[in-house]
Order: structure tokens, then sequence, then C-alpha cells
């Protein structure tokens, strides 16, 4: 399905005149991993269009026109946060109350949610939320206990990092000793949330009072080591500038390289409503596209690219399937309120199975159901016959 390298090269060669460019690109094309220093250069000088040219090239030679999602809900226990991130238009307790209130579930309420999904055939609950000062690791343990005895064939992905610092520093155990009990609980995964951005300079500027991005890492590389994998995320179009998007997606490299453990990669575009960020314009469109780009041909030791649409919008993620994103996430069930309380492209985020299936279809590629650890389960590129 994809060009060949020949072809690649001629059709750059002939449309670029900049020597350093082009040798960037040859590198990419012949599969050689590019240095910070050529990736800021890239991000500065290259044109969009090549960017895609070479992103799409590597999405099709590493999964052809296969995407990605699956099934799964959100359960988000309370918004209520001991931190105060400059950009969150969700959290509640250190500022006024405004139109929406501050929520916290009961258990019941959340195995409720779990028992709503009965004969259902979805696979993964997320489950992510503010950082209550009183929900700490034994809660957890037990609230994932009850869920897969609930439901003991669903994949709780579940805790950003931010989440998790804060529960094993309160119940003084360390990162590995606390995942491992959460692992025994039946916790199958820690999702990407948290990372925002490395660079310490921005990150103080921006969420100054959650875990440090040393301790980020730091988690996530436990989790791979008591053999839970996660994702990685990288909040972007802020106050930032390329080359702390590169050092971001570097640090990320050097430990993929380390444990191998990371799954996907989303990058999450900052949305301006109701927070204490809203004077900062979001970016275009060309800039999602440019990021989500860079991010595929940066990244090679990363097998997936994700968009997670209900932020960036069902147009914008179709488009993103040609510039390098290869994974869709879920079907999502509109059950979550961080990306619609920041006024994020979709205020309502559900899609069935079927919409999901088609808007992959809708722009030429295979939709492919998966579950939590990127096994194949369901190929719904043909018709399915009655
Ligand atoms: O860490 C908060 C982001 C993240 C805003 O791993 C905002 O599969 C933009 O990480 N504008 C949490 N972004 C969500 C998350 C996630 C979502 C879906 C799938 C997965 C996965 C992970 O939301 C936070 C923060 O970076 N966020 N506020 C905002 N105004
Ligand atoms: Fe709390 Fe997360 Fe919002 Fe930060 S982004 S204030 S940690 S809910």
């Amino acid at each position: 399905p994809y060009m060949d390298n020949t072809t690649i090269k001629t059709l750059l060669k002939t449309t670029v005149t900049d020597s350093k460019l082009n040798s960037i690109y040859n590198k990419v094309v012949n599969e050689e991993r590019i240095t910070p220093k050529e990736g800021t250069y890239l991000f500065y000088n290259a044109e969009l269009s090549h960017l895609g040219t070479l992103a799409n090239y590597i999405r099709e030679k590493r999964h052809g026109n296969k995407t990605y999602f699956n099934k799964n809900f959100h359960i988000e226990p309370t918004n209520i946060c001991v931190f105060d991130c400059k950009f969150c238009s969700y959290s509640r307790f250190l500022r006024e109350k405004d139109e929406y209130d501050a929520w916290e579930l009961s258990e019941e309420d959340i195995y409720n949610a779990i028992r709503n999904y009965d004969g259902k055939d979805i696979t993964e609950v997320h489950i992510v939320g503010g950082v209550h000062p009183k929900m700490g690791l034994a809660y957890f343990k037990n609230l994932i206990e009850n869920i897969k005895q609930i439901r003991p064939d669903i994949h709780v992905k579940a805790f950003t990092a931010v989440e998790l610092d804060y529960m094993c520093k309160k119940a003084k155990v360390s990162y590995e000793e606390g995942l491992k009990i959460l692992k025994d609980a039946g916790q199958g995964s820690l999702p990407g949330g948290g990372a925002e951005i490395f660079d310490e300079k921005i990150r103080a500027q921006i969420c100054k009072d959650k875990c440090t991005s040393e301790q980020w890492l730091q988690m996530h590389e436990a989790a791979h080591k008591v053999g839970m994998p996660s994702n990685a995320t990288m909040l972007y179009g802020h106050l930032e500038k390329y080359e702390h998007l590169i050092d971001h997606m570097n640090r990320l490299r050097n430990l993929q390289d380390k444990t191998g453990g990371f799954n996907a990669f989303i990058p999450l575009k900052f949305r301006n409503k109701n927070n204490q960020m809203s004077n900062i314009e979001e970016v275009s469109i060309i800039e999602d596209l440019k990021v989500y780009a860079m991010g595929r041909i940066f990244l090679d030791n990363f097998n997936h690219i994700k968009a997670y649409w209900p932020m960036i919008g069902r147009k914008t993620t179709q488009l993103l399937l040609s510039f390098g994103v290869n994974d869709i996430d879920g079907t999502v069930d509109d059950s979550t309120k961080i990306y619609t309380m920041a006024g994020a492209e979709e205020q309502k985020p559900t899609m069935t199975s079927e919409q999901m299936i088609q808007l992959i279809k809708e722009v030429g590629r295979k939709p492919i159901e998966r579950d939590s650890i990127y096994n194949e389960l369901n190929d719904y590129s043909e018709p399915i016959l009655a």
C-alpha cells in the first residue's frame, strides 16, 4: 500500500532545495533515527506536505491501512483535585465553583457504571480523575478488585502518573510497590496523562505543583518493570516552542529504548475554554498535523500514534490518519468530561462502533478492533453479512 523509498526520495528531492532538509529526509526514509537537533530543524523548516509524506510512509510501512480502535468507556471518579494546573478546566477544589459543580462518585455509582455494560461487548474501562485528597491506594485497590469481580474480562486502564505518585507517597510505598498492589488487584495498564510538557521551565508555568517530569518518567519505568504497559501524552499548543516538543519526545524515546513498555504516543492539543490559560489562542489545524507527523517521524520506537478523537474532533482525526496516526482510541460513550469542559471539538463525545468503522473507512483505511494491548480482535474492513 505504501510508496517505495526510491519513489519517495525522488519525490522529496525534486521539491527540496535545502540540502540539510534533504539529508534528514533521507535518514527518515532509510529508517535511521534522527537526532533532537534534526527534529528541531524539521519542525522549523520542513513543509507540512513533506512531513505528512514521511509520517504517512512510516505509518503505512508499519501498519498498512490498519487503523485501530477499541470498545471502551470512561469512569471519572471525581473532579476534585488538590493540584492547580493552569490549563485544567475540569478540576474543582482550589477554585470557586461555577456552572459545573464538583462531583464525587460513590463506590456504588462506579459499580453501577460497570454493571451498565453487562452483556455489551466493551473490552476496557479507562479510569482517571482529579487527585482527591481522600481517595488513596487502599481505596483504589479495593475498587479495582470489585470491578474485576463484577466484570472479570474487562481490562482496567487506570490512573495517570500524577494520581499514582500522590497515592504512593501518601501510602508511603515505592512506585514499584504501589503499582504491584494495583496490578495484583487487577489493573492492566496506565494511561498516558499528566506528562504535559517535560521541560522544567514551561512545566513550572503551567503545572508547577504536581509530579515532576522526572517522577512521571520514573512512574512509567516502574510500571513497565512490574509488567504494566502504558501510554505517553504530550500537551502542545500553549507556551512551548518546538524545542520543548522535541525535548519531550526525546525523553520518551530514551525511556522506550530502555523498557519498551509504551504502547502509544498521544499528542493532546491545548484547549482554552474555562481555564486559567484562556488568554492563549488555540493553535491551527496546520500545527496539529505537524505535531502528529513529527511524533510519527521522531518516535521510531513507538508502535502506535494515537489521536484522541473527542478532543481533536472527528474531521481532524480523519485527516490525521494520513499524518502518522494509526489508532483512534475507543468508542468512549459520552463518559468523559475532561475535554468537553475545556471547549473541545466534541461536546457529546460518543461514537458507536459502527460510526468509528465508518469514520475510518471514509478515508480509505482499514478498521481493526483491538484490545488494550493491541491484539487484533475484529477486522471490520469487509461488510459483516447477517
Ligand atoms: O494530562 C487537561 C489533558 C490529560 C486540558 O492514555 C487537557 O489512552 C487539552 O491523558 N486542553 C488527561 N488537554 C487525558 C489523557 C488521556 C486521554 C485519552 C486517552 C489516554 C490514553 C489518555 O488531559 C491531562 C492533560 O494533559 N488536559 N486539560 C486542556 N484544557
Ligand atoms: Fe488536577 Fe489533573 Fe486537572 Fe492537574 S490536570 S488540576 S492534576 S485534574
